[in-house]
């Protein structure tokens, strides 16, 4: 597995997916430049390549794309390993073409699977400087995945593809929500019991947190709440500069960065994501797993996970009153919140990793036979 080793959605669902697969009996081995925050402790199966990049004075610019495959190369000597499943085209895909070249010469078949995940669609796609390469990396992989139909047919749009791309969407692991909600950090936000909404994300400006401050604040006409911010990023200042303007603050919590997502999600009741795009939305699955209903926007692939008026609602980037309106009517009665979140829990086992797992093992089993 090769990924990033952040918070990122990609490598989350690298990490959760290396995860099942060494439970189920494979052998693991993740290349990239940090432990994988989501790998928690180490388990039988599972192994960790540091890709570290020398820093000569003579590079303006560290190489991590040729460290990266010189050490594909490496692991896949030493270790046997069978196909490489990199997330993210850039750079991973385009390293793991080089090293199959490089297996190649010495006799060496190396398959690659390519998973797209959004980003490296959507926004570096759209950059000229990085098409030739996200083109020729498709083209090259042995099998090419994408988390929602809505981001396969962006990159036959946006690209010169020659592959088909199997849709795989992301998945939720049912024995992570096997957490107690902490009551007592319940009560400290909510101290009136009053509903908590919720929104994770990176903070970049694509997630538009400022909305989420908005509708926040347009629910607070209404009904008192409390609004839960899980992450950190570019807009984190901006948004908490919103609450104090709004005299909203004593409402928020920040919470930044926290590695296992469902713990906030387990004393909040509604899950707000109002990004510009978002090829599937895994925060927004990991709070329907938790069964929070969410209010998102209607885009990319978020209308392949949420049903609009059963799982939550979706609603026009930007449009915050309506989106205000929605968090409303679920919340409006307990009867209506409770209809929305037995829905919202039926609607997540779709995703549940069982369900998914077997779509990879079918295509590794497709790309090592041939
Ligand atoms: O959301 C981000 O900015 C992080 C990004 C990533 O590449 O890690 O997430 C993308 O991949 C996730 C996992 O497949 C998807 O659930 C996210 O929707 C997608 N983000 C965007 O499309 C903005």
């Amino acid at each position: 597995m090769v990924c990033y080793p952040t918070f990122g959605g990609s490598g989350v669902v690298a990490t959760e997916l290396g995860k099942a697969l060494a439970a189920r009996g494979h052998e693991i081995h993740f290349i990239t430049y940090n432990t994988p925050v989501r790998l928690g402790s180490f388990k039988p199966g599972i192994f960790y390549h540091e890709v570290r990049v020398s820093d000569y004075p003579l590079f303006d610019y560290p190489p991590y794309e040729l460290v990266l495959a010189s050490k594909m190369v490496e692991v896949v000597k030493d270790h046997d390993i069978d196909l490489i499943h990199v997330h993210y085209a850039i750079p991973h895909a385009s390293a793991a073409i080089t090293a199959k070249k490089i297996l190649a010469e010495e006799g060496i078949s190396l398959p690659i699977v390519t998973t797209l995940h959004g980003t490296d669609i959507t926004l570096l796609g759209k950059d000229i400087s990085f098409e030739p390469v996200i083109s020729f990396a498709i083209n090259k992989s042995d099998a090419v995945t994408a988390v929602s139909e809505d981001l396969k047919s962006e990159t036959n749009k946006l690209f010169g593809v020659n592959k088909e791309i199997e849709v795989v969407p992301n998945f939720f692991c049912p024995n992570h929500l096997n957490v107690e909600a902490d009551e007592e950090f319940r009560l400290k936000i909510a101290p009136d019991g009053q509903p908590i909404l919720i929104h994770i994300s990176n903070f970049r400006p694509v997630k538009r947190v400022l909305d989420a401050v908005k509708v926040f604040n347009k629910v607070l006409e209404t009904r008192d709440c409390r609004l839960l911010l899980v992450g950190d990023g570019p807009d984190r200042t901006a948004a908490d500069k919103l609450c104090r303007e709004y005299g909203i603050d004593h409402k928020v919590v920040f919470l930044g960065k926290v590695k296992n997502p469902i713990e906030p999600l387990m004393i909040s009741d509604l899950f707000i994501l109002p990004s510009e795009a978002e090829s599937f939305g895994l925060a927004a699955l990991e709070a329907m797993a938790a069964g929070l209903p969410v209010i998102a926007t209607n885009t990319g692939g978020l209308p392949e996970l949420v049903e609009n008026g059963v799982s939550g609602f979706l609603c026009s980037v930007g449009d915050v009153e309506s989106m205000a309106s929605r968090v409303l009517k679920i919340l409006s009665t307990e009867e209506s919140f409770k209809g929305y979140r037995s829905s919202t829990l039926e609607r997540a086992q779709t995703f549940q990793i069982d369900s998914v797992l077997p779509k990879y093992l079918n295509i590794y089993n497709n790309v090592t036979s041939n």
